[in-house]
């Protein structure tokens, strides 16, 4: 084999060679354990003595040609290939960040929320009785006779006897005025559970009702104050009206209208062209109930409210079916992020 031969060949192969893996597998054809430059010097022992020193050194001497030679080719491949990485893997530092998804608050939490700042502006008290109670704190206490149709199995979900899921938060504020002497000004907001199942009804929503008890309490000043919370609520022009009503545990007791706030009172879809929107009930404790809870009502009056958390939110945001709040579509959810 002609030493010049091996040399151009050699040269051709690198050159060709497409990466420094190819290139090192030309490498090795040559230089490695069976290369071809090896068995040169292995086949040295075949020669006859005299040439044998002169056969070796240019055999060396290819030697060296070849690792001078594939160590620039090496060089040049890295170099190549560092360049297409850093191209590849190129990042552009100036590129405006993706920005993390923001989460919202359910409507039923922002109207619970700004009701409670609302009634806790004019110092009342939050508090919160228990899902589960006895039909005592949710019936007879608020004076509604054992045979009222509220007590129906078909509005009421009962667990055992006398067990049930509470159908207004005021059996909790029932067991707050057995324990505390007046003045009281609570503020009770939570869930309660009613067998009832259609667009605006929901066998689980949310309600917050308040109580004030204390001498000389009257009728006025649960209009005062609804006015007041009416202004907050829906619009600083906002009227309220009171229509005579019936519960049990007040007397008298009424159902208190808002000037509708769509139209301003002059009649509109929303209100159904009336001009005014029901948004509450609300009376006059009535004296059975005081004395249930050892509260004189000959020293003390009271007057009490209770509003649906969910119907306040589809008035305000113009929510059609109260099937919405506990469906979790994300697309009606984030409509309330602010
Ligand atoms: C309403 C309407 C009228 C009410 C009564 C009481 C209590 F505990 F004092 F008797 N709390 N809430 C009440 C009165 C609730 O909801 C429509």
């Amino acid at each position: 084999m002609e030493v010049d031969e091996v040399m151009q060949e050699a040269a051709r192969e690198a050159e060709q060679a497409q990466n420094s893996r190819e290139l090192y597998e030309v490498k090795m054809r040559y230089l490695g354990r069976t290369g071809k430059v090896t068995a040169l010097l292995k086949s040295m022992r075949e020669i006859s003595a005299d040439k044998r020193p002169a056969f070796g050194k240019t055999v060396n001497a290819l030697r060296e040609k070849l690792e001078t030679l594939f160590s620039a080719h090496e060089e040049r491949a890295k170099e190549r290939e560092l360049a297409r990485r850093l191209a590849e893997e190129r990042i552009d530092v100036t590129m405006p960040g993706r920005r993390a998804q923001k989460g919202a608050l359910h409507p039923v939490t922002r109207v619970k929320n700004e009701l409670i700042d609302i009634f806790a502006g004019m110092g009342f008290e939050v508090f919160e009785g228990p899902e589960i109670e006895t039909e005592y704190y949710n019936f007879t206490a608020l004076n509604t006779p054992a045979d009222h149709p509220a007590r129906d199995m078909q509005d009421t979900f009962y667990i055992s006897d006398g067990i049930l899921l509470r159908t207004q938060t005021s059996a909790g504020q029932i067991r707050l005025m057995e324990k505390k002497k007046p003045p009281i000004k609570m503020l009770s907001p939570g869930r309660v559970f009613r067998s009832d199942d259609d667009a605006t009804h929901s066998p689980m929503f949310h309600q917050m009702e308040g109580l004030v008890v204390d001498k000389g309490i009257t009728l006025c000043d649960l209009q005062g104050m609804l006015d007041e919370f009416a202004r907050t609520m829906f619009s600083s022009t906002s009227k309220t009206r009171l229509r005579p009503s019936y519960f049990p545990f007040t007397e008298p007791s009424v159902e208190v209208d808002v000037s509708c706030a769509a139209c301003g009172g002059k009649g509109c879809p929303l209100c159904k062209g009336t001009g005014w929107i029901e948004v509450l009930g609300a009376g006059m404790v009535n004296r059975r109930v005081l004395e249930n809870c050892g509260v004189d009502p000959e020293e003390y009056a009271g007057f009490a409210f209770g509003m649906g958390i969910e119907r306040i939110a589809m008035l305000k945001y113009g929510i059609g079916h109260i099937r919405l709040f506990t469906e979790n579509d994300v697309r009606f959810l984030e409509q309330f992020k602010d």
